[in-house]
């Protein structure tokens, strides 16, 4: 059979340059990628997904190629009613073929071991800053044991700082994942792993669980917010001085119902009924906070896992029925418990938090 000649070239060729181009829009559009990298250990993944692919490339062309060039000079023509002569095994084709791969895997080996041993090594040293990630079901604690700051769903650290993470989780299988910084890296209960990264750049990063972990693994979200040194130190001293006094009535009678239903189960640094160590009922039943400390929380942009703005309106909403928010939350619905006017005096409270 005759190749048919005339096959739609030009727009095939139009079509993948306006997909490529879509693609490559969306990219601008959504923050959340591996392809813009804010730091070395996201660019050095970059470099090595890049040189895997032109290889890849190079090898498709290729293949395609001889592919193609069979087809044509090996083609049926008309009136050759000939068999071709039959061929079985060539020992230099097999050899070709064998060695030309394992040669591109050495390629790609070589600069892959090289990365994975430096990215893999602990950081150490003064101007590294060690915190630890517990994954939870669903939202992130953060705990930065040198400044002795517990927080959740949003990570600071000051650009230009290696930042050296060890990971654990409170129930199940999670994985830590901001892509503009880093890879993925589980966070296994009992086995803590660590993994490190570095923005070299301000900026607001967003990540996201990415080991299905329940039903509300995708609303597991979180913000790595990376600040000038200066910025990074006062968000530091917001949780070393916290101020949780109640400024108003209302906040007054907040912080009354907090301590009876929310207590159990929050922590707000400097508040007069907090304890140290944690009550029992803060500490979960692997020795973790059962829920994020609530301290200062006015510095934060978002509430809930990065899923909710930090607005009076959605968050009396997440303490009305954070069950219709977050289905299989641990935190109770409040709705028929506390009324609107109660919830509003509970949020007047918590916006407080400085
Ligand atoms: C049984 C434990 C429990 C109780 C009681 C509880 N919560 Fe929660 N709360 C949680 C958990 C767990 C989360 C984390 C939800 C998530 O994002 O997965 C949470 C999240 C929150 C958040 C979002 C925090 C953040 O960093 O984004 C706020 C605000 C909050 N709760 C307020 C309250 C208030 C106000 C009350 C009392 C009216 C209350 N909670 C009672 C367990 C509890
Ligand atoms: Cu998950």
């Amino acid at each position: 059979m005759a190749l048919r000649p005339r096959l739609p070239w030009r727009r095939l060729g139009l079509g993948a340059a306006t997909a490529g181009l879509a693609a490559l829009a969306a990219c601008g559009r959504v923050p959340q990628t591996a392809l813009h990298p804010a730091g070395p250990v996201a660019a050095l993944e970059l470099h090595l997904m890049a040189e895997s692919l032109w290889i890849m490339v190079g090898v498709f062309i290729v293949v395609l190629g001889l592919l193609g060039y069979a087809l044509v000079r090996f083609r049926e023509r008309p009136g050759d009613t000939h068999v071709p002569k039959q061929v079985e095994g060539n020992l230099r084709l097999e050899l070709l073929w064998t060695v030309v791969p394992f040669i591109l895997l050495i390629i790609i080996a070589i600069p892959t071991f090289r990365d994975n041993f430096a990215l893999a090594a602990d950081q150490t040293g003064s101007n590294v800053l060690d915190v630890t990630v517990v994954g939870h079901q669903w939202w992130w604690e953060f705990d930065y044991p040198s400044l002795g700051i517990v927080t959740a769903d949003e990570m600071h650290i000051p650009v230009g700082t290696r930042v050296e993470l060890t990971l654990e989780s409170a129930d199940v299988l999670h994985s830590f994942w901001v892509p503009a910084l880093a890879g993925k890296e589980d966070t296994v209960p009992g086995h803590p792993n660590t993994m490190w990264f570095e923005a070299t750049q301000p900026g607001t990063f967003p990540g996201q669980c990415a080991e299905f972990c329940g039903t509300s693994h995708s609303d597991m979200r979180l913000l790595v917010i990376a600040q000038s040194q200066a910025q990074f130190q006062q968000w530091v001293q917001g949780f070393q001085q916290p101020d949780s006094t109640p400024q108003t009535p209302q906040a007054q009678q907040g912080a009354q119902l907090f301590q009876t239903y929310c207590a159990t189960c929050h922590v707000i640094d400097g508040a007069a009924w907090q304890t140290t160590p944690l009550t029992k009922s803060q500490t979960g039943p692997t020795g973790f906070p059962i829920a994020p400390n609530l301290t200062d929380l006015s510095a934060h942009q978002t509430l809930a896992a990065a899923t909710l703005a930090n607005t009076t309106s959605d968050l009396t909403e997440w303490i009305d029925n954070a069950q219709a928010l977050m289905p299989g939350v641990i935190m109770p619905t409040f709705q028929g418990v506390l009324t609107q006017a109660q919830e509003q005096d509970v949020a007047d409270y918590l916006e407080g938090l400085t």
